[in-house]
């Protein structure tokens, strides 16, 4: 079923608050509904790194007439508490399981082969029923990345990168390339570029070119590189180290350290991050372990913590910072590291 007409026509021109996640696919979808539906929009995204949208956080004193989530895994609850507090119809638009809701709709995130869409960008355009575009491909690339090959909607990155005399691996690097403004931290970086994709959809090699970004994954690589060379502490099995850095490296950082000890934990800490948070991040390329159960008990202690089986990554309030990693280091079983 596509998005209701009398929904599209609500939503059209609306003076919406469009919440949306920090990433090549969240900045995508954000550019594509503000395109198609002219919106008249307050962009917003958490801080990076804090996958929540709560009330506390929002702009003050914000006048709107819709509140529209595109690309967050925030819980359904979450949202409708949101529209509750702003008093206004809530419009959802993601690619992932959620719970149903009665106040809010919810973009169809199941495609007609019965599969989850790629990107919430592939769910909004087949929703909005439009002619995939530089968006649309932008998102599926960000999300998949090499992985877009073997997907169903590989045709629709090739259509639009044919259209464009470009490669479907462009896409892949231009996702990198607006990724830089999270990986800088730069959340009005990450607002801009959402009117920089609607502003070069027809001509996205103006996008490809942009030296500032271009210039920001050349020194992120550089980092990346520098701190894969360090020096590690072993505690147990377990590979330590505190990062000093700026950016938001560890999750790419982790995975590349985990890759060279796939028998150990490796543990990375970022105890300034930015803004008084803090920053921890554990994986292990062990089968035998489950993350999950810490991930849980992380929660309970208030935070914003994400993962799977083998990953964990959590943003840190102020103050927490030794606690948690105390925590990790207790339920790995070394409980007098910290
Ligand atoms: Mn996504």
């Amino acid at each position: 079923m596509d998005m209701p007409r009398d929904v599209r026509e609500k939503l059209g021109g609306s003076r919406a608050l469009l919440a949306f996640h920090w990433d090549a696919d969240g900045i995508s979808s954000a550019a594509l509904l503000l395109d198609a539906l002219g919106l008249d929009a307050v962009l917003y995204t958490p801080v990076i790194g804090l996958y929540r949208l709560v009330p506390e956080d929002l702009p003050r004193d914000i006048d709107v007439d819709a509140l529209v989530v595109a690309d967050m895994g925030v819980s359904t609850r979450a949202i409708e508490r949101v529209a509750e507090y702003l008093g206004v119809p809530g419009y959802v638009f993601d690619h992932h399981h959620r719970e149903p809701s009665d106040s809010l709709f919810i973009a169809r995130y199941i495609d007609e082969s019965g599969d989850l869409y790629p990107s919430a960008s592939m769910v909004i355009t087949d929703a909005l029923g439009i002619e995939p575009n530089t968006m649309t491909a932008l998102g599926i690339a960000g999300d998949l990345e090499e992985g877009m090959r073997e997907s169903r909607y590989y045709w629709v990155v090739e259509r639009v990168a044919s259209r464009h005399g470009l490669r479907p691996e462009d896409f892949i690097e231009l996702s990198r390339l607006v990724d830089t403004n999270y990986l800088f931290l730069d959340r009005e970086g990450v607002i801009e570029t959402v009117h920089a994709l609607v502003e070069y959809s027809e001509d996205p090699k103006v996008l490809l070119g942009r030296d500032d970004w271009r210039a920001r994954l050349y020194e992120f690589r550089r980092e990346l590189e520098r701190l894969a060379g360090m020096e590690l502490e072993e505690i147990d099995g377990i590979l330590f180290r505190e990062l000093d850095s700026r950016l938001y490296i560890v999750s790419k950082l982790g995975r590349l350290l985990s890759r060279r000890n796939p028998d150990k934990y490796v543990l990375l800490g970022v105890p300034r991050l930015a803004n008084g948070y803090s920053q921890v991040y554990l994986r292990t390329g062990r089968g035998d372990v489950d993350l999950r159960p810490l991930i849980e008990r992380l929660r309970g202690m208030g935070l914003y913590a994400g993962g799977k089986r083998n990953v964990l990554g959590a943003v840190v309030e102020p103050g927490k910072y030794r606690a948690v990693l105390g925590e990790i280091f207790r339920y790995l079983g070394v409980p007098d590291a910290m």
